[in-house]
């Protein structure tokens, strides 16, 4: 039986909602699946431990019947109310809602008239002209659909980090147990933090490769084996996704973790640089023209004859950081332990799950010195963006907190809407009550550079937005970026000494590592936000710390880095 991660089992719940929702059952009971699935994700524990010491009931949005399929599904990999479901209706068909412009309504049409169960099936039938008549898929929607089958393709090709990472780690160090295992890491684009990654890469230094592969193949979280050789199997693991584990001698361990830990264009560079030297680099080692090794054991080694020091995987992206490195200069970059607080979080008094209250105490538990409690503004209406006078009984709550001492300090903050103009919410002399604002773009997705980049620059002009929140409005694998002159953005962060907001929640991860780079060389603060809508969420800090490395992002560069005082005064509104 394959063992069950947070995002396999979370993927299956929103599924089954898709599925529920196609069959036509009420809102209220599709719902509570989505929201389970969501609460999974976001929960902080391996579920199946969860599940394991009966504690399920722990996660929000678990109530005693969802703990029974999250049961179910662990033991036998399916649960009773899914199997009625898929009686009448194939379980593939949810795919099709992956595709924007198919929604349960028109899956269902698909399904019946037409027998397509798939994407496959529907990008088949589009070619073949079979959707003519269909009602509900006019000339427009077919062209809608065809676009949206080419996205979800190139999507549902990677996965997110943040859904691959836990289970690459325990497949790592299950394999590091072994007897016969000297050392096991993860490698390519998952060691480097890559917010997406294509396959999971997993490297073994071993002088038994055979007793490895076996015990790769035999592994709990493994599937099915797609091939194994000699030093390289390739399995699925209960998520879908592939892994590549590769067995090498301990003697080429260094050579091989550089190697395969890539990127390919940073191994490219490398190689040149070795050549200059009169050196020879592979997976092996580095050799000289003698054919003898001069290094290859550990990776430190490898990098030190080549001149350079041992550098973090993150910034292995050829970008730069090679030259860097050779003249010693490598830039120092902020870690987890660096954060002193989150300026951006939400309550239930908009669409946050965990009040006040419950936000704090995590950031008390998490030590930080202040928490940034961030609702949407008035216009944002649709998830009950505040008026002045909800404002002000939120400001009271805050004051009562903070008058308690102890505990990390909370800030008046405020997630401000910009408006087609470039403006945001409320008047100077209310944008002026609040400690800092942040503004976001939240419509208007699509439109042309010009009026989008606009947008962002006029809402910095205004003195009193402090910070952009997440500037691109990307959702991976979900919504495009906007599309922005990120020089201009970048230029007017730094001309009007407003911070640029590096979200840190999985699928936004943006800014993303080459606008990073952009605002660190223009001197432009950056602050690492989880835009936690509930508790659990603080903990998405890591994946924006890895980003913020990959953007060679160090401490002094970021605001919530700082000790309170220190924020305080670099916000815009402090500095005139
Ligand atoms: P991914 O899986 O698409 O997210 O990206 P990577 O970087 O993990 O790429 P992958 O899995 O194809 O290969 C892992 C690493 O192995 C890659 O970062 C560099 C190295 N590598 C693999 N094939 C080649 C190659 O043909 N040339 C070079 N220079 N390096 C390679
Ligand atoms: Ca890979
Ligand atoms: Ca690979
Ligand atoms: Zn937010």
């Amino acid at each position: 039986m394959p063992e069950y991660d947070n995002a396999t089992i979370g993927g299956m719940l929103d599924d089954f909602g898709d599925l529920l929702e196609i069959a036509g059952a009420d809102r209220y009971r599709t719902l509570s699946y989505h929201k389970a699935a969501h609460a999974i994700r976001a929960w902080d524990e391996d579920i199946t431990r969860t599940a394991a010491e009966g504690r399920l009931g722990e996660i929000p949005g678990v109530g005693a019947k969802l703990g029974a399929v999250i049961s179910s599904i662990i033991a036998r990999g399916s649960f009773p109310e899914f199997e009625e479901v898929a009686q009448s209706l194939p379980a593939s068909i949810t795919e099709l809602m992956r595709v924007s412009g198919v929604g349960p309504k028109k899956a269902k049409a698909l399904y019946e008239e037409r027998g397509v169960a798939s994407v496959n099936d529907l990008a088949e039938a589009l070619e073949e002209g079979r959707l003519e008549g269909l009602p509900g898929f006019g000339a427009k929607t077919i062209d809608n659909v065809r676009a949206g089958i080419e996205r979800y393709r190139a999507i549902s090709a990677r996965m997110l980090l943040a859904d691959a990472l836990p289970l690459a780690e325990r497949l790592a160090a299950s394999l590091d147990e072994l007897p016969v295992v000297e050392a096991a890491s993860l490698a390519g684009s998952i060691r480097r933090m890559k917010e997406t990654v294509g396959d999971v890469d997993v490297l073994v230094a071993s002088r038994d490769p055979a007793a490895v592969m076996e015990a790769v193949r035999l592994l709990p979280m493994v599937t099915s084996v797609v091939a194994s050789e000699e030093t390289k199997t390739s399995v699925l693991t209960a998520s879908g996704r592939q892994a590549d584990v590769r067995v090498v001698a301990p003697e080429s361990w260094g050579a091989a973790l550089q190697y395969f830990t890539g990127s390919a264009g940073h191994n490219v560079r490398l190689r040149e640089i070795a050549k200059a030297r009169s050196l020879k680099i592979s997976e092996y080692g580095v050799f000289d023209a003698t054919g003898s090794r001069v290094a290859g054991a550990t990776e430190e080694d490898v990098y030190a004859v080549l001149g350079m020091p041992l550098m973090p995987p993150e910034i292995r992206e050829n970008t730069g950081e090679i030259d860097l490195a050779l003249r010693g200069e490598l830039p120092e970059l902020v870690t987890a332990g660096d954060i002193r607080g989150d300026l951006h979080s939400h309550t239930p008094a908009t669409d946050g799950k965990s009040s006040l209250e419950k936000n704090r105490q995590r950031a008390a538990e998490l030590g930080y010195e202040y928490l940034g409690c961030s609702d949407h503004a008035y216009d944002l209406r649709m998830v009950g963006g505040l008026d002045l006078s909800q404002l002000e009984e939120q400001w009271d709550e805050i004051d009562t907190l903070n008058a308690l001492g102890d505990g990390p300090v909370l800030l008046k903050a405020i997630e401000l809407n910009i408006d087609d103009e470039g403006g945001v919410d409320y008047p100077h002399d209310v944008l002026a009550r609040f400690d800092y604002c942040i503004a976001s773009l939240h419509h208007g997705f699509g439109q042309p550079r010009e009026k989008a980049t606009q947008r962002l620059l006029r809402a910095m002009e205004n003195p009193y937005v402090d910070i952009i929140g997440h500037p691109t409005g990307r959702l991976l694998g979900r919504r495009e970026p906007f599309d922005l002159d990120m020089e201009a953005v970048v230029a007017k962060a730094a001309e009007t000494g407003t911070a640029l907001e590096l979200n840190a929640h999985p699928e936004r991860l943006d800014l993303n590592d080459v606008h990073l780079r952009l605002a660190r060389k223009a001197g432009v603060s950056i602050c690492i936000s989880t835009d936690a809508h509930d508790a659990t969420h603080f903990s998405f800090l890591k994946w924006g710390v890895a980003t913020a490395r990959r953007g060679w992002i160090g401490p002094a560069d970021v605001l919530n880095a700082q000790p309170l005082d220190v924020l305080v005064a670099r916000l815009k509104r402090n500095r005139r």
